[in-house]
């Protein structure tokens, strides 16, 4: 039987997912669309000949209407996991989960209180094989105890109404997240370095950031988080062991010898960099939902992410070190 999902959102990542529920995953179909946008949206459910639903409660209330995906704009998520927690309806929301650590803990409350796990929040980094493969080698004994994580997110621009906020919490969020996962560790403290800016970032934004963390064992993590790096989207890894270290490859482009000079391309926009990541999610989320049961990054990893962010936040308006408590993952979440 073919899934039927909901999205919520038309957007640039939402239009993505979109297409890829219609002709990349199988056993899935797109029921119904919506976004605040209503035109974007009509135009969109003509160009893959769904419905338009005029509001985000309408679809995720609609008996058309199976599972959902929330790729709307990021203050609205927590509002619309909450209604498909209400609805019982499994949801694969976009990052970050909510817009503080308290509206998570509410949707974790509120999760468990249904008895059920119906959401998943949207790190496709972890379904990427090259940051897979770093941690199947670390598992293996690879490199040793790992010490140290030097880590960069670079975008080449950045959209007009970007803030210092959403350079944790929008783009650095994706590194929180991957390297808590690749290092099953919890985050102890937070620190922000900033600098001089880079005088090409808009006025007033402090651009690049360098977000220092600790984990409970004492790695050390360093992660420059750059929104107008100029020349591409370029995410790097590399993480020190006791005896070795292991880095995340290039994404794999033609390599060119020519007129004296020998190297290869580098991507220009995130969009073009995880797109085989995100089939994975997808693939993996829409198999879980028919069989009733959710494996992927839940609630309580969208609220660890979220409560690491709000602490880098703080850390740099305060210029200090804030310690993290993410406490203990409850039970339902095992
Ligand atoms: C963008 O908004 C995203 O969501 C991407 O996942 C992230 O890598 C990028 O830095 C953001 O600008």
């Amino acid at each position: 039987m073919e899934l039927n999902i909901g999205v919520i959102g038309t957007g640039g990542i939402g239009r993505d997912h979109i297409r890829r529920i219609t002709e990349v995953v199988a056993g899935a179909r797109v029921a119904a669309v919506t976004d605040i946008d209503a035109e974007l949206a009509g135009t969109v459910a003509n160009q893959y000949q769904t419905r338009f639903l005029p509001s985000a409660e309408e679809l995720i209330q609609s008996p058309e209407v199976d599972a959902v995906v929330i790729a709307s704009w990021d203050p609205t998520h927590a509002e619309y996991v909450h209604a498909c927690i209400r609805e019982s309806k499994q949801v694969l929301c976009e990052k970050p989960l909510a817009s503080t650590a308290d509206d998570c803990r509410r949707i974790i409350d509120a999760e468990i209180a249904q008895g059920k796990k119906l959401v998943q929040v949207g790190f496709m980094r972890r379904y990427d094989k090259d940051y897979l493969s770093m941690k199947a080698a670390i598992k293996q004994g690879n490199i040793g105890a790992p010490l140290m994580v030097h880590a960069c997110h670079r975008n080449r621009t950045h959209i007009a109404s970007h803030t210092n906020d959403m350079t944790i919490t929008n783009s650095g969020v994706h590194e929180i997240d991957i390297l808590r996962w690749m290092l099953e560790e919890e985050y102890v403290s937070a620190q922000v370095l900033t600098g001089k800016c880079n005088h090409y970032a808009a006025h007033g934004l402090q651009d690049p950031q360098l977000l220092l963390l600790q984990t409970e064992s004492g790695i050390l993590i360093n992660v420059e988080v750059n929104m107008a790096s100029g020349y591409g989207y370029d995410i790097q890894c590399e993480i020190v062991g006791e005896t070795g270290t292991v880095r995340l490859p290039d994404p794999s482009a033609l390599q060119l010898r020519s007129e004296g000079r020998h190297g290869f391309g580098i991507l220009s926009e995130w969009s073009q960099r995880f797109v085989e990541a995100y089939d994975n999610e997808f693939k993996h989320w829409v198999s879980d939902v028919k069989r009733g049961k959710l494996t992927g990054p839940d609630s309580w990893d969208g609220y660890a992410a979220c409560i690491t962010a709000e602490a880098l936040i703080r850390a740099r308006n305060e210029g200090t070190a804030v310690p993290i408590s993410i406490g203990t993952r409850p039970a339902f979440y095992h």
